[in-house]
């Protein structure tokens, strides 16, 4: 039995044709060391789901990046035309639904504009969270550009 969050995570992958399967591990992945950790893979194949607000239309931008990689605010905001900033904890779960440390990359409240770090591309499998602190998935960056629609960019 999944909990609440990765359970609506594993719907929105199964409602849009994925095979990809959540599971919830008995150690946290919250970060994305911990996430490796937990795992077993590298921390470069951790996919975070770093969500981002913009300075003047207050929207979320969703950018997908590799576990060590540091987001370069300004380049993201160049993409998206206005400066952006990190959202806090509370504007993360009333627009995505989920909680800092187990933001997905898909199954939110409302679509987010979303980019993905050409680092991610390296590598055959990556893994991402899926709802919850303890829940990952294992998917391809291939099937992470189609369940995203986000644009590869680089993002560091
Ligand atoms: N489950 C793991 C691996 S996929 C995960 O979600 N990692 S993460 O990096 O995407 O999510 C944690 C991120 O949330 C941190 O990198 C940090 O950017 C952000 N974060 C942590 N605490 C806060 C906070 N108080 N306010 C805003 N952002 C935060």
């Amino acid at each position: 039995m999944l909990s609440p969050g990765a359970h609506k995570v594993q719907e929105a992958l199964e409602a849009l044709g994925f095979p990809h399967q959540v599971v919830e591990l008995p150690h946290t992945t919250r970060s994305a060391a911990e996430a490796a950790q937990a795992i077993g893979c590298r921390v470069e194949q951790i996919a975070k789901s770093l969500v981002f607000r913009g300075q003047h239309t207050h929207r979320p931008i969703l950018v997908i990046a590799s576990g060590p990689n540091r987001v370069n605010e300004g380049k993201i905001g160049e993409l998206v035309s206005e400066p952006i900033g990190k959202a806090d904890a509370d504007f993360v779960r009333q627009r995505t639904g989920f909680v800092i440390g187990g933001v997905p990359p898909l199954a939110h409240l409302e679509p987010l504009e979303t980019f993905i770090d050409e680092d991610l591309l390296q590598y055959e499998e990556i893994w991402a969270a899926a709802g919850n602190p303890n829940a990952v998935f294992r998917l391809t960056p291939a099937d992470l550009i189609k369940m995203t629609g986000g644009r590869v960019v680089s993002v560091k």
